[in-house]
């Protein structure tokens, strides 16, 4: 009797714990989505849905991550192209940077494809009365959203869930009294297309994409065949519903369910995607057949199994890291209302880690092995035109996408990132020798699904985005730097180095020597304007920090590669002397880092973009732990740019400030992205909903709790006074160690460290510290007057090694 009131009091305190947690990590309302960027989003990686929870008209807007407008890329579209680099070089020399810019536009081509959205499902729910105790949400803890109401005395319930092993997307709706539920599932889309009933009772949308791109501004008529007799890619989605009782009928184009207290809607659908180099209508494959198999694979599943393998694989990423912080109380009213509030400047705590953990969820459900790298939007866009065709934008947006994937132990999710770059790093071979008549690989600011590198704009593009050149040295960053967190030497020698070195032989052909040093020239420092103290305005100029930085950033990771894996020493040394020689980071008047070749004014000196610093962030040349002369002007440079801009800006500020070690002001920029670039649904804003500044935020906090891009860990490097006390678990270093560390009072109080690789350890803190059973070597330093310690330790495989703070 006894045992059994203890165990109902340890089953009652550990069920209100989930509870806690559960709603702790749930964005819910007490109403429906007023628009897209209320609605919640559920994906698994390729198929995507908002989901609006309106009562009698529930709107289900679809993605599916490879239905894309257009065909593989042509890779010599502008074949007269390399002859005016040399022009080109040769009026920035003359400081003529009108007629530059005028040869630009010559060295430009073909805009990328859009990203296309799948369609809508409609569930028009017959209803006779008005809905009560209204709920919806969207838990990140098992990525399941429900949306629930009452009418009448009954309460309706829809969960809905986007499965990655079975593929499909689930929704089930129920009716707490039997035989209640009756409502009409109807389907659409704004491009040409037709619905049908299958001969197995499916609804099924079939369509088909354009094979042409325009702009929002300047819409052009839906064009779906070229003049080669290319078609658009095939698209379809099927739903089969499948009912505990009560009748399923049917007309043409939709399905109408009566009577019913329970009804499972199986949702299944495919392209003809085959490939980025493969015709997508000639060479496609067989849409329906992929489409079919899923969904009767799926049908022979109940909603509790498909639930059940669906939870369990989502939370084996989701999991692996747990974050809280001490005094956390979780409000209870629904989110929207929350950051209303906190717009207002009240404090959130557990807001601000619900949008962290948001970023891994967004991650997870928009980037899975085997399928494509988030988007601009990551799979979620419901126009046809989308801003920025949603495309892959490489001068920034797409690679703060991954930064959070390997520090908050997502590293496996970075695989679609990995093999977007090995495909470009062949259309991008084609562009570098077609387009500059050059070795290696070339990417420019924009790509699609053809994994298209060649400057866009078209003849008559901005230079100032179309012609920036150095997408391969940076994405080369992504290559290498998932190589350090894991340590995995076979994928570096076989998958990496490869593709850094043919971006490395691209960068050698495209720097020239002036004065002695290695410039480059055309050169820009994204998207930004400089005011020339001539007078002129202009973005188009040599050697800007930004190049410099990048390419110092790929060629100091050949170096280390190269001595890793102990070949190549002669393409290294190689390297090292054209290292030396590039041209140097520049202090300015204002105590600035240097944007331009000269030290010259910008037009808008807060423009959104902050090129220049990716010396400190995400690289790792500067670095107030190496050197206070540029991380100063660092300093100086953000302190000019203000804390405004897009959301990603400010995701970007969030890193940039605890790269320079201040905490609080990484958090100031935490709460203005919060504040002033966040939708009601968590999406980030540019405006409109952009993904990178979800992901940016979530691996700018990381940043301010963990740093080893100087190979040696430090914990808590940039911890806001805020957040004060607290714990995290999960997080990974470079190197392979995976870390849990607890705090209180701003201090650092206990950590685990577990080696996942059996690399040396080599740790940075301010607190001295011992490791628990094993011998350690402990050196002071001190840094901007400051105490602070390394301490190195030999690891094995697979052991935690507990840290005691002194
Ligand atoms: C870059 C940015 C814009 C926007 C676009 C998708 O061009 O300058 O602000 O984020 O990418």
């Amino acid at each position: 009797m006894k045992k059994s009131i203890v165990l109902f009091i340890i089953t009652c305190n550990f069920f209100i714990q989930v509870q806690s947690q559960n709603k702790s990590l749930t964005l819910w309302y007490n109403r429906p989505a007023k628009d897209w960027n209320e609605a919640l989003p559920i994906g698994n990686g390729r198929l995507g849905a908002m989901i609006f929870g309106n009562v009698k008209d529930e709107l289900i807007q679809l993605n599916e991550q490879t239905l894309w407008t257009g065909g593989p890329a042509d890779l010599n579209p502008n074949p007269e192209a390399p002859k005016y680099l040399q022009p080109v070089r040769d009026a920035l020399f003359k400081d003529s940077i009108n007629a530059a810019v005028k040869l630009l536009h010559k060295v430009q081509g073909p805009n990328t494809q859009m990203y296309q959205p799948l369609g809508d499902i409609l569930i028009h729910q017959i209803l006779s009365g008005e809905a009560t105790n209204y709920y919806r949400d969207l838990n990140i803890t098992n990525a399941t959203s429900t949306v629930k109401f009452t009418v009448d005395g009954v309460e309706y319930t829809r969960e809905i869930f986007s499965s990655a092993p079975a593929q499909v997307i689930v929704i089930r709706l129920t009716s707490s009294k039997a035989n209640a539920l009756n409502f009409v599932v109807d389907v659409r889309h704004e491009l040409q297309y037709q619905k049908s009933i299958t001969a197995d009772q499916e609804l099924l949308l079939k369509g088909k994409a354009r094979i042409t791109n325009d702009e929002r501004r300047t819409p052009k008529p839906f064009i779906y065949e070229d003049k080669d007799h290319n078609y658009g890619m095939r698209f379809q989605f099927r739903i089969k519903a499948v009912n505990k009782d009560g009748n399923i009928a049917h007309t043409d184009s939709s399905l109408i369910i009566s009577n019913s207290s329970e009804v499972l809607l199986y949702i299944s659908a495919a392209t003809s995607f085959n490939g980025y180099n493969k015709s997508p209508d000639k060479d496609g494959i067989d849409e329906n057949k992929k489409a079919i198999n899923f969904l009767n694979a799926a049908l022979k599943k109940n909603y509790v199994q498909l639930l059940a393998e669906h939870v369990k694989d989502y939370q084996q990423y989701f999991n692996r890291v747990d974050f809280s912080l001490a005094n956390t109380v979780v409000p209870n009213i629904p989110v929207d209302e929350r950051l209303k509030k906190y717009k207002e400047g009240n404090e959130d705590k557990a807001l601000e880690i619900l949008y962290y953990q948001f970023g891994r969820y967004l991650l997870i459900s928009s980037s899975r092995p085997g399928g494509l790298p988030a988007n601009l939007q990551g799979i979620w866009n419901k126009e046809i035109r989308p801003s920025w065709r949603s495309n892959y934008t490489t001068n920034i947006n797409t690679q703060m996408n991954y930064w959070l994937a390997e520090q908050t132990n997502l590293s496996e999710l970075t695989q679609p990132l990995i093999q977007q770059i090995q495909r470009w790093s062949v259309t991008g071979a084609a562009t570098a020798k077609n387009y500059y008549n050059m070795h290696g690989w070339a990417l420019h600011h924009n790509s699609d699904i053809w994994a298209q590198t060649n400057p866009v704009g078209e003849g008559s593009g901005d230079p100032k985005w179309a012609n920036w050149a150095l997408g391969s040295p940076w994405m080369s960053q992504h290559l290498f730097e998932h190589y350090r967190f894991t340590s995995d030497k076979k994928y570096l020698k076989d998958t990496a180095y490869p593709i850094m070195k043919s971006a490395a032989l691209f960068c050698l052909d495209w720097l020239v020597e002036k004065d002695g040093y290695l410039i480059t020239a055309p050169s820009t420092s994204p998207e930004n304007v400089y005011i020339h103290p001539k007078g002129y305005k202009a973005a188009v100029t040599v050697a800007s920090a930004m190049d410099m930085e990048i390419i110092w950033d790929l060629f100091t990771n050949i170096m280390e590669a190269s001595t890793v894996l102990g070949i190549d020493k002669e393409f290294a040394t190689l390297i090292k002397q054209k290292r030396d020689k590039l041209s140097p980071l520049k202090i300015g008047k204002k105590g600035n880092l240097v944007e331009w070749f000269g030290d010259w004014e910008d037009e808008d000196p807060q423009h959104r973009h902050v090129s220049h610093l990716f010396a400190a962030h995400p690289g790792r040349e500067i670095s107030p732990l190496t050197d206070t002369v540029f991380s100063n002007a660092a300093k100086k440079t953000l302190e000019i740019r203000g804390d405004g801009g897009t959301g990603w800006s400010k995701a970007w500020k969030i890193n940039f400030w605890a790269r320079l070690l201040d905490g609080n002001h990484s958090y100031k920029m935490y709460r203005e992205l919060l504040k002033n670039s966040t939708l009601n649904n968590l999406f980030d804003t540019h405006p409109p909903f952009q993904i990178d500044g979800n992901f940016g935020a979530t691996a700018g906090i990381t940043e301010m709790l963990l740093q080893s891009q100087l190979n040696e860990i430090q914990l808590l490097p940039a911890l806001p006074d805020a957040w004060g006390e607290g714990h995290i678990k999960g997080l990974v270093a470079r190197g392979a160690f995976e870390i849990e560390m607890f705090w209180k009072s701003g201090k650092l109080t206990k950590a685990f460290i577990t080696s996942k690789a059996g690399n040396i350890c080599k740790l940075r803190t301010s607190e001295n510290i011992a490791v628990r059973d094993v011998k350690i070597n402990s050196v002071a330093t001190v840094v901007n007057s400051q105490k602070q310690y390394i301490h190195t330790f030999n690891t094995t495989i697979g052991k935690t090694y507990e840290l005691i703070v002194q």
